[in-house]
């Protein structure tokens, strides 16, 4: 009987270059596309190893911007409410205790449409400073920033700047319109020129069709270099937000994102982000055997859940997989 197996021999293909290819790979019968993305994965990545890395929400709620999905927004009304700045020292005990547990990078958000220079951006690099005398990975996310401030986060250590194009440039617009799709990648041009390692990604489940996640990830590919860390969150339907209503995502689709990820990004961590608390522990799995090599790990997001630690070493141990340590 004639099946269309592909030689293991014949595996280095050309990267696609329009969205049209790159919808032709999510949309392989799935052995052949997890086929591919694990080829790829371990050629460059140590297959049973996962990043864990743990998030915390430094400054709570209020954004100026109106995100869709975003229960930080101050345009939606929901169980969120603005929080006081965190200490530095409130931070760092957090980030000891991350590390305890087994984290090896910690990632600091702030609900901020831009960082301003003061007192507030001071504390910020206090906190990178902070992380990295621990000897863990520094992440944060801080809304759009210029050259100037990329290269102080960069002095003070910073390992990388998490800012997701989130969609389609096409769809963007239907999800965000206080700030459009071309500051997003100034942010980005910003980070990388400091010599920061770039964190973008985006969310899937909200109501974008399979050709713009293909664009999304494409566009991510084009950033050359690609983003050192490319996270994939899951809508989270938060109540009070305009996509409250929004079904779950289908687990495969989720799979099929992360080997398309994969694929197009080789040498980049893909992270199974936000929406992890609604996949099973076998679907989870699939997204880390599709190519996934990081994962948000602790009780909490920014502002909602995510699977217990303990549950999650569990699954890890469960599968012969272990947390990676910090580069
Ligand atoms: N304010 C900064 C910014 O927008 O860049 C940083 C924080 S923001 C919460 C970071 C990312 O979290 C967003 O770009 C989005 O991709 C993701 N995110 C926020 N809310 C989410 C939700 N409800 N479900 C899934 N991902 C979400
Ligand atoms: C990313 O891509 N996902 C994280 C992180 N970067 C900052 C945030 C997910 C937030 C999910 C909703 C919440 O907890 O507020
Ligand atoms: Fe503000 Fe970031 Fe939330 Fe958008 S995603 S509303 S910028 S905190």
């Amino acid at each position: 009987m004639a099946h269309d197996v592909v030689p293991a021999s014949s595996l280095v293909r050309p990267q696609p270059r329009d969205a049209t290819a790159v919808r032709a790979i999510y949309e392989l019968p799935l052995p052949e596309l997890l086929f591919r993305a694990m080829e790829v994965h371990r050629r460059h990545h140590a297959p049973a190893e996962v990043q864990l890395a743990s998030l915390l929400s430094v400054k709570t709620g209020g954004c100026a911007e109106d995100c869709g999905y975003c229960p930080q927004s101050a345009h939606h009304e929901t169980s969120v409410a603005p929080e006081r700045f965190l200490e530095v020292e409130e931070v760092l005990s957090a980030a000891r205790s991350a590390q305890r547990g087994g984290a090896s990078r910690f990632c600091m958000g702030a609900a901020w449409r831009e960082v301003k220079d003061g007192p507030a951006f001071e504390r910020v690099l206090e906190m990178v400073r902070g992380v990295r005398a621990l000897g863990m990975e520094a992440c944060v996310t801080l809304g759009m920033l210029d050259e100037r401030q990329a290269a102080r986060l960069a002095e003070a250590g910073l390992t990388a700047y998490n800012h997701n194009l989130d969609t389609s440039r096409e769809f963007y617009g239907q999800i965000i319109t206080t700030r459009s799709f071309d500051d997003r990648l100034r942010t980005i041009a910003a980070v990388r020129k400091a010599g920061v390692e770039v964190c973008s990604g985006g969310i899937i489940g909200m109501g974008e069709s399979v050709d713009d996640r293909c664009r999304m990830l494409l566009e991510l590919a084009a950033l050359e270099p690609a983003p050192e860390s490319v996270p994939i969150n899951a809508l989270v339907a938060v109540p009070g937000t305009p996509l409250e209503a929004l079904p779950p995502v289908d687990p495969l689709e989720l799979v099929r994102t992360i080997a398309t990820a994969r694929i197009l990004m080789p040498t980049s961590r893909v992270r199974l982000s936000a929406g992890r608390k609604g996949l099973s522990r076998e679907s989870q799995l699939m997204c880390l055997l599709a190519g996934a090599s990081s994962i948000f790990f602790g009780d909490k997001l920014l502002t909602t859940g995510n699977p217990d630690a303990d549950a999650d070493l569990a699954m890890l141990r469960a599968a012969g997989m272990k947390g990676a340590q910090a580069r």
